[in-house]
């Protein structure tokens, strides 16, 4: 492993840091912005399962950078498709023309999607994938002639992106509450959190299949005849890992057949490897009519997301004049060359290294090391599911999520990144993980917890 870092680079960043007002411009997301600039925690250099801050300072990823460098940082196969691509081709426009890798790698990746999922819309996010889903779903609907199936369904504790689509289905307040009334005509299922039946599941809980059925109410209360599709993550990321109970997807699959709504996962977490299969929905047995992905598509290396969808919804499109537009929906970006060289690279990694399928082997490792924090002080629940763990923490009364911002910073100050959404701390290391850097990550946190606050 080499540590050392470029002096150019390191001088620039300390020269950043020192100076207030070099800080100054940069309005960072989803970041407390003031607390921040501060005490800044600067990344200057990453490989394989590390970041080094600019002082040299080695951490270990708990998290993939944003669950998203399933295969480890700086891969030598991705970088170089990069670098060449950039060199050979570095933009094509995407509406009316296409470049060779667009279709090469839409080809590799409907091998890798479950039967019937074998056609790929290019976007640049998980945001973009969301908001071109739900639009998907609401056009195969009026292109068939049920054009009056506009609803659209998602669940409380959702996360589907910050687009005005995906805050609307998504069900996390914090992310809804400033942004006025969003899209109308959307409704949302319970979300499955139940820590009185099911705290401490190793796995699926075992609890909470028929929290599918407040499918039925709101058909009940819209009707059928309304609803277009019904959005969630298969295991839910952002809002705090909640794993779906056993049978909870089965049973929405079947409560959507019997009223012709459309069912899409969002994969943008559980794709390409995070739960010890391809997808969540191979992992589950589940096959959704549409699939919504990224992060893990191209490493993060690149930015990229894609929308799977049936053959059948696909072909409803392809209907009418020929010289016609059948979807009027695309981005400047989509299937960008460097994105597709990207992918290309990090499926060709996967599939070399076996990524795709080594969380579950390193799954069983990584639940006895997690559930060794229970008795820890204040933990309430460990919840894990192939290379994703959830820790939650009791709240300090009336400032919740302090307790586990103030671990995460001290995580970070002993070389540990994880994550933290509420007071639940989230690990979702890249696949490449070995067993003595669970040991170290896990490590640090029951560390911190024995002194935590
Ligand atoms: N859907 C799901 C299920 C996601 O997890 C998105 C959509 C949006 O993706 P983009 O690429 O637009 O950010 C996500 C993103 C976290 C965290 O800390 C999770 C995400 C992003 C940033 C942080 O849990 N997920």
């Amino acid at each position: 492993m080499n540590n050392a870092i470029d002096p150019a680079v390191l001088a620039a960043a300390q020269e950043g840091a020192s100076h207030p007002h070099a800080m100054d411009a940069y309005w960072m997301p989803f970041t407390a912005n003031r607390q921040f600039k501060k005490a800044p925690r600067l990344l200057a250099k990453a490989r394989d399962m590390h970041f080094w801050t600019p002082e040299g300072r080695q951490i270990l990823d708990g998290i993939a950078g944003l669950w998203c460098v399933n295969a480890g940082h700086a891969r030598p196969k991705i970088v170089k498709a990069i670098a060449e691509q950039a060199a050979e081709l570095d933009y094509a426009p995407p509406f009316n023309m296409a470049h060779p890798k667009a279709f090469e790698l839409a080809e590799r990746l409907v091998q890798l999607t479950p039967a019937g999922l074998d056609k790929v819309f290019f976007t640049n996010s998980g945001s973009e994938s969301v908001d071109t889903a739900l639009k998907m779903a609401i056009a195969y609907h009026r292109a068939r002639g049920e054009g009056t199936r506009t609803r659209l369904i998602g669940r409380e504790r959702g996360y589907h992106g910050v687009n005005f689509g995906g805050i609307s289905v998504g069900g996390i307040v914090g992310n809804r509450k400033t942004f006025g009334p969003a899209l109308g005509g959307i409704d949302h299922i319970r979300h499955t959190h139940d820590l009185a039946r099911n705290a401490y599941s190793r796995g699926v809980p075992a609890h909470g299949a028929e929290l599918a059925d407040d499918l039925e109410r709101l058909v009940a209360l819209h009707d059928a005849s309304t609803i277009a599709a019904v959005i969630v993550e298969p295991v839910a990321g952002s809002t705090g890992v909640l794993l779906p109970p056993q049978g909870y997807l089965e049973r929405l699959r079947a409560i959507c057949d019997k009223h012709g709504i459309l069912l899409i996962f969002d994969e943008v977490i559980t794709g390409f490897g995070r739960l010890g299969a391809p997808f969540g929905a191979t992992h589950f047995g589940v096959t959704p009519d549409l699939m919504t992905v990224a992060k893990g598509i191209s490493n993060g290396c690149v930015p990229m997301g894609a929308v799977f969808c049936k053959r059948e919804i696909h072909d409803v499109f392809m209907t009418g004049p020929e010289h016609l537009i059948e979807f009027a929906h695309g981005y400047t970006y989509s299937a960008h060359p460097l994105a597709c060289a990207a992918a290309l690279g990090t499926l060709d990694t996967y599939a070399e290294e076996g990524l795709l399928t080594r969380a579950a082997q390193m799954a069983p490792y990584f639940e006895d090391a997690l559930h060794s924090l229970k008795g820890a002080r204040h933990v309430i629940d460990v919840r894990n599911i192939g290379l994703v763990g959830g820790v939650e923490l009791e709240s300090i009364p009336g400032q919740p999520g302090k307790r586990a911002f103030d671990i995460f910073l001290e995580c970070w100050a002993r070389g540990v990144l994880i994550r933290t959404t509420g007071d639940t701390i989230a690990f979702s290391p890249p696949l490449i993980i070995e067993k003595q850097h669970i040991d170290q990550l896990v490590g640090t946190l029951a560390d911190v917890l024995k002194t935590a606050a």
